[in-house]
């Protein structure tokens, strides 16, 4: 690395860069095609660690290759700077969060300098300022005025160690996805946002996003929305008035319904028990404390003892009168379809694990062995691959779940089920559903497992929730000329977790005069999750200083959607869902002109130290700043985007910044070492050489689009090599395509090293930036494969020639020897002991 002096070139091109600020995106008179190039922004929790550096490199390579592409970039970058780390490194250290806040974006706006990252750094943005989060309040209020933000009270869950409740999105198997405490149940009155009402959307819209999206997050969002489609069945209640629906995605099996199983935790579960004896009270309520004691985990598992009380109380089935006992069971979920199921034992495992345990009758009416035309046959095969013979098939007899213990959930025919009789199970529902329509005691219906977006939180690092109480119990916004309704100051006000909202014990700030009545309100004490804050930034960066409106219409009709979005898999569910829905609702509103937000979406691995997650709690975090020192950015940028494909993660121990550094040097000493003038005449230099520079000017633009930078990073390697050898062994350093492919080298180079590529550039004689120049395009004579004359030899003997590309690699180099017919004929019933391969010249068989 002799006389590259990676730091001191560093700090010249930063300057310059800070100086001319040449990467902000071109205004309304600027002709060229958009792109807009976002990285998922980062939330300033401490430093910046090698995940970011992973992340925002490859943002910058996509941001740099579409400049060089002739499009008019937008790579904008803020912070989601509002949110519980910042809370609660405040109270440890006894400090005003919004200090600790601020403090850590400075610092991560210095790491993004010195990183080289070509943001346009007029549009920064924080959550946490008031001019940002006026706009969620705004928000909040027109989802308001859509009746798709409101106020109910629920069983919510509640992260005992923070103190505040959670949306489901946040709880992890059971657990708070920040802090890692079990999740309890709370029954509270909290502020919701109907993503329900969209879930037909978010699915239905993530079919235009397949190939443009990894299939891995369109599959995570699938299961989240978890669309079931099946019918509403009403059932008459003995000593009821109301019916009661349940939601079944087999209605075909109601003739085989043997009791009915409402959820423990219900209000229709505590209101048929009152109607009961007192003993059924009794047990119902010992049963509901049992429940209510269980984790969330606990209550889904399938392979507990199922337990339950009889609640003394009958349904009726609709389609055949018969009295169905109701029970009340903790494996219903009063959260799901209607916190009531018709229980068909012989068809559903859970019913008859319940049914067996409670010696409930069990109802057979799909005889699963009936073959069903179109249907197709499973043939088990052997590990030979032959058909296994299945033996005498099973007769129905055989597979009484009463007596198995197995519930029959296969295809079959309708049987004991009046007309459905001798109809498919498809047929069947369709049958059935028609009928309960006729009656009026059913219907079609779907039940999604999504649940309405929770965004209430009690806790101070939030956007106020822009809502007044009145005295006498009305609900009304806050007057958009109040807004932004800003946070009181934290000094003097108990942050520390306490199950209710700081904001609460600001006395001053909590008063508000009711806007119709002049009376004395109060304000709501809540803050909204942050979750609401990034479900929208991407369109702030439009005109992030505007003051009159969230972001302008014809500016989203120019940028958005978002072209290429980067970030972590982390952000598969939570963040994209909420982006997706509340750009659903900016559209209803008229607002943008497009559904979704983000046309591609590249997710990138993790960064592991030893092969494990790097974390502050597992103390292996290696920071972003320091990583910086020594290598320089250009090594960490080039290393990183060497180590393997995007979506792969990387080992942080593998990654050589001293490897990218020595490459980075031999690029730079190539630079250094061209004599000739700009004005040369390329097509007089070395021929050879330039194909190499026009192949990877050919290639890189293909490789780069599907994300294959690694790759990009090994054919400028290649190249730099190439040129090293003509400048020492050939024409020597004043051959045209020597300067040629310096300067190949130092455009594409821009996209990994940008500092480096500046200076070669100017070392080659070239005013202005190489980060602003014109892709140079492949003179495609160049490309034509340049053949070369192979030989094969026998033992020592020449036996045959071959005309072959001179970039073939040994392998099909040794295949097309082999199937060289003089070859063959030579080689006829010779033992071949070994070959070697030396492409492109030599093949060399020894039978000896
Ligand atoms: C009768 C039946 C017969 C059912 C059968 C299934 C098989 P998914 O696919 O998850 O949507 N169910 C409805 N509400 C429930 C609740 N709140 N808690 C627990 N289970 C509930 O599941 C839908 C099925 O789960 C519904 O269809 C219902 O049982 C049950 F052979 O109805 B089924």
């Amino acid at each position: 690395t002799e006389g590259y002096d990676a730091y001191s070139i560093q700090q010249k091109w930063q300057a310059r860069w800070a100086e001319a600020d040449p990467f902000r995106a071109g205004g309304a008179d600027d002709t060229r095609p958009r792109k807009h190039v976002l990285g998922m922004f980062p939330y300033p929790s401490g430093d910046l660690h090698m995940g970011h550096a992973e992340s925002y490199a490859y943002v910058d390579i996509v941001a740099r290759f579409w400049r060089h592409r002739g499009y008019n970039v937008l790579n904008p970058i803020g912070w989601d700077s509002f949110g519980l780390p910042a809370e609660n490194a405040a109270i440890q250290r006894g400090a005003d969060p919004r200090e600790w806040t601020y403090a850590n974006i400075e610092q991560h706006k210095k790491s993004f300098r010195e990183y080289g990252s070509s943001y346009d750094w007029s549009r920064i943005l924080h959550t946490s300022d008031p001019e940002y989060y006026h706009w969620n309040q705004w928000l909040f209020q027109r989802l308001y005025e859509r009746g798709l933000a409101y106020r109910k009270e629920s069983p919510v869950n509640w992260c005992p160690n923070d103190q505040t409740v959670l949306a489901n999105e946040q709880v992890v198997d059971g657990h708070c996805e920040r802090c890692g405490a079990e999740v309890i149940k709370k029954k509270l009155t909290q502020w919701y946002f109907k993503i329900t009402e969209y879930a037909d959307r978010l699915l239905d819209d993530l079919n235009q996003l397949e190939g443009f999206w990894p299939q891995k997050v369109i599959r995570m969002q699938r299961n989240w929305i978890g669309r079931s489609v099946g019918a509403d069945i009403d059932f008459e209640i003995e000593g009821r008035a109301e019916k009661v629906t349940v939601f079944s995605t087999r209605p075909d099996t109601l003739h085989g319904a043997t009791f009915m199983v409402v959820a423990p935790d219900s209000d229709l579960a505590a209101e048929l028990a009152a109607g009961s004896s007192a003993d059924v009270r009794m047990r119902f309520q010992d049963y509901l404390e049992s429940v209510q004691r269980e984790t969330e985990i606990e209550r889904q598992s399938t392979d507990r003892p199922k337990t339950g009380v009889f609640l003394d109380r009958f349904a009726v089935n609709p389609v055949n009168g018969e009295r169905l006992p109701i029970w009340a069971a903790d494996y219903v979920l009063a959260d799901y379809g209607h916190g009531a199921v018709m229980a068909v034992p012989a068809h559903d495992q859970r019913d008859l694990d319940f049914a067996r345990a409670f010696d409930l009758p069990v109802k057979v009416v799909v005889d699963t062995t009936a073959p069903i035309t179109g249907a197709i046959p499973v043939i088990e095969l052997d590990e030979e691959g032959v058909p296994i013979d299945p033996g005498p098939l099973d007769t129905l007899a055989d597979l009484d779940p009463g007596t198995t213990g197995i519930a029959l959930t296969g295809e079959g025919r309708l049987i004991n089920s009046g007309s459905l009789d001798g109809l498919s199970k498809r047929n069947a529902i369709a049958r059935i559903i028609e009928q309960l329509e006729a009656a009026g005691t059913g219907r079609a219906a779907k039940s999604y497992r999504l649940r309405d977006w929770l965004i209430s939180r009690q806790r101070f690092w939030g956007t106020p929730i822009p809502m007044i109480h009145t005295e006498d119990g009305r609900i009304v916004p806050v007057p958009e000329d109040q807004l932004p309704l800003r946070l009181p100051d934290a000094h003097g006000l108990d942050l520390a977790p306490k199950g209710t909202s700081p904001l609460g014990g600001a006395t001053q700030w909590m008063q508000a005069t009711d806007p119709e009545t002049g009376e004395p309100a109060l304000r709501d004490p809540d803050t909204m999750d942050t979750f609401v804050d990034s479900s929208w930034y991407f369109l702030r960066f439009l005109a992030p200083n505007d003051p009159d409106e969230a972001f302008p219409s014809r500016e989203a009709d120019r940028w958005a959607p978002v072209d290429s979005y980067i970030g972590g898999v982390e952000h598969a569910i939570l963040h994209l869902l909420y982006a997706r829905f509340i750009t659903k609702v900016l559209f209803d509103m008229g607002l943008i002109d497009f559904t979704e937000p983000f046309s591609s979406l590249i997710n990138q691995g993790m960064v592991l130290l030893d092969g494990s997650k790097m974390s502050k709690s597992k103390g292996n975090l290696v920071e972003f700043a320091s990583s910086m020192i020594d290598p320089g950015a250009d090594a960490v940028r080039t290393a990183i985007a060497f180590a393997g494909p995007v979506e792969d993660d990387i080992n942080w121990e593998d990654v050589s910044t001293t490897g990218a550094q020595k490459f980075l040097a031999r690029a730079w000493r190539v630079a250094t070492d061209v004599t000739s003038e700009p004005d040369v005449v390329w097509a007089e230099g070395d021929a050879s050489l330039r194909r190499v520079t026009h192949r990877l000017l050919a290639d890189a633009p293909g490789l780069v689009e599907q994300t294959k930078f690694n790759v990009v990073v090994a054919r400028l390697m290649e190249l730099v090599n190439a040129t090293r050898k003509v400048i020492d062994t050939g024409a020597g350093p004043a051959d045209p395509a020597v300067r040629e492919a310096a300067e190949a080298t130092a455009m594409v180079l821009d996209l990994f090293a940008p500092h480096l590529a500046e200076e070669m550039w100017e070392i080659l004689g070239y005013d202005g930036f190489v980060g602003l120049v014109p892709w140079r395009t492949a003179d495609p004579t160049l490309l034509v494969e340049e053949s070369v004359t192979a030989v094969v030899q026998v033992d020592g003997k020449v036996r045959g020639t071959l005309q072959v590309p001179a970039r073939i690699d040994a392998a099909e180099l040794e295949r097309l020897a082999r199937a060289d017919e003089k070859v063959v004929r030579s080689l006829a019933g010779r033992e071949i002991t070994r070959v070697v391969v030396r492409p492109p010249k030599v093949v060399s068989f020894s039978t000896h």
